[in-house]
């Protein structure tokens, strides 16, 4: 209910919200709408119910959006020290929980926070950090988070600038990790007694399961190839030994691969069939048929600028965040800012 009030209301006031700039993107793009302005590095979007919640990487903030694009700060998790690319990045919801990955003095962190109060007035309660001491850097932080149809967190770290550290299962950095809602290592991970999933990753951002389990992952390239993997349990995506499809034995390509000019892929999700991943660089959403993932369609391309996240809504709408104020972007007057898209 909320969800359709703001949309009401956030048209009303604003009869110029939905136009974007004219570009050769494809369908859909004269029904999307924005519905909030003004967001500071938005990283990650999840929903607590029918509200939208928002991380700010550099303010640290956690924003509940109201109607109308109201902006409302729940709280700020403390002690965020990044630098970079580091800051407050992934958030995921679960029962009356918000869990969140950012960079903390000793590394990059995932803690829990009750989740108080009523939509409207929601604020961030008593937190615990369930994992400590990731590596963290002013680049390749990973830093999305998200839980799976299996109940366990997922959580993607970056190599932190030390490439050979993605290939050292004594290392974190580099990997995909595997955990309990409490942030320890379950009975059945690939490798006993260890958090890590998979391995062998550069800087990976996005996460989705497919209907029928399969996980997907976004991963950013060096130079030559941005990734769209498939990630099995124990299997190595070759970084750095390889990048892209190397077609070498004992490392996992990717499903499809682009170029980072065209690309650069962070958050993804998975809707009609279809994944869904958003661009920084490459400043459009990318649409991948789970029927035939070595393809793809875009759309929204340069409409918007940088694109951090994409997220379904509770009503099947496609929500997408900007990240034009990070400091590589351009940022429109009215950067940040979130874009709804209605299903179809
Ligand atoms: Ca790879």
């Amino acid at each position: 209910m909320l969800v359709s009030m703001l949309m009401g209301s956030g048209c009303a006031a604003n009869p110029q919200a939905g136009a974007a700039r004219p570009s050769s993107s494809g369908p859909g793009k004269s029904s999307a709408t924005v519905v909030a302005r003004g967001l500071d590095a938005p990283w990650s979007i999840a929903f607590f119910g029918q509200v939208p919640l928002i991380s700010e990487r550099d303010s640290a903030r956690i924003i509940e959006l109201g109607a109308g694009g109201a902006t409302r700060v729940v709280g700020t998790v403390d002690g965020v020290a990044g630098a970079g690319e580091g800051g407050l990045l992934g958030i995921a919801v679960r029962q009356g929980w918000l869990y969140a990955y950012s960079t903390g003095e000793d590394g990059n962190r995932i803690q829990r926070f009750d989740l108080d109060g009523k939509p409207g007035g929601l604020r961030l309660g008593a937190s615990r950090t369930i994992v400590e001491g990731l590596p963290s850097a002013s680049y390749h932080n990973g830093g999305r988070i998200a839980f799976g149809p299996d109940g366990m967190l997922y959580a993607t770290v970056g190599d932190a600038g030390d490439r050979d550290s993605a290939q050292d299962l004594g290392s974190l950095a580099g990997k995909i990790l595997r955990m309990t809602p409490e942030g320890r290592v379950p009975g059945d991970n690939p490798f006993p007694g260890s958090l890590v999933y998979s391995y062998g990753h550069r800087n990976p951002q996005g996460l989705a399961w497919a209907e029928d389990g399969t996980l997907y992952a976004s991963e950013f390239g060096q130079d030559t190839w941005d990734e769209l993997n498939v990630i099995r349990a124990g299997a190595n995506y070759g970084w750095p030994r390889v990048e892209g499809i190397s077609g070498r034995s004992g490392f996992t390509d990717p499903v499809q691969q682009w170029s980072p000019e065209d690309a650069s892929p962070s958050g993804i999700t998975i809707a009609g069939g279809a994944l869904l991943l958003a661009n920084l660089r490459g400043e459009r959403l990318r649409q991948v048929p789970l029927a035939d993932p070595s393809t793809s369609t875009e759309r929204f391309t340069e409409a918007y600028g940088r694109l951090r996240d994409v997220e379904v809504a509770p009503d099947g709408s496609l929500w997408l965040l900007t990240n034009n104020t990070d400091g590589r972007g351009e940022p429109a007057p009215d950067d940040d800012r979130v874009i709804r898209i209605p299903s179809t």
